[in-house]
């Protein structure tokens, strides 16, 4: 049962920077659900006896270059609120966002995600297709690839922190893609 450590403590060896084990949890750029997760790096008791090799560049590349990481945390409200509508970052940059649901309503009345999409994505047909989506907490997989980084989907209290490098100079718009809040939950990220 203790393969993956084995794994691990011998990428160690090698060498391996897995120091900053408290900042690799949060790095995710296609979220889809809980379950259908491939991406996390992080050593949780594997439930089957399929060990991968630990999913290559994500889990070495975050903590080297987080330490300069721009570190943004936004608030969302019962009142379907972010308080914050602009982000500034630099190119290249590492960006630690956190999203924290500062209200008490569950998940499934006010939920609150906060998407990045990539540039050119139009918001609002991204937002109507999403709608579909319950299962996947709004963020259905088809679209992932017009995601840049998405946290979880929170219900009150919850907060989540997601990792990403801020792309080529641009304008990139972010939301909460729960039901109905797209219109006035959103903001733009700009890179410089
Ligand atoms: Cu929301």
């Amino acid at each position: 049962m203790m393969n993956p450590l084995v794994l691990i403590f011998s990428l160690i060896g090698l060498g391996v920077v897995v120091a900053c084990s408290n900042a690799t949890e949060t790095k995710k750029i296609p979220p889809s659900g809980a379950q259908k997760s491939t991406a996390n790096p992080v050593v949780d008791n594997a439930p089957t006896n399929e060990v991968k090799a630990a999913p290559e560049e994500q889990v070495v590349e975050v903590p080297a270059n987080l330490r300069n990481a721009l570190k943004v945390v936004v608030e969302a409200t019962d009142t379907m609120q972010f308080n914050v509508k602009e982000i500034r970052v630099t190119k290249g940059r590492m960006v630690s966002l956190t999203l924290k649901h500062v209200g008490t309503i569950g998940k499934a009345a006010m939920g609150h995600n906060l998407v990045i999409l990539k540039k050119g994505v139009d918001m609002a047909a991204f937002a109507q297709a999403a709608l579909g989506a319950k299962d996947e907490d709004y963020l259905p997989t088809q679209l992932a690839d017009s995601v840049l980084a998405a946290t979880k989907l929170l219900g009150g209290g919850e907060s989540d922190t997601i990792v990403f490098k801020a792309p080529a100079p641009g304008v990139y718009d972010f939301f909460c893609s729960f039901p109905g809040h797209y219109a006035v939950m959103k903001g733009q990220l700009i890179v410089e």
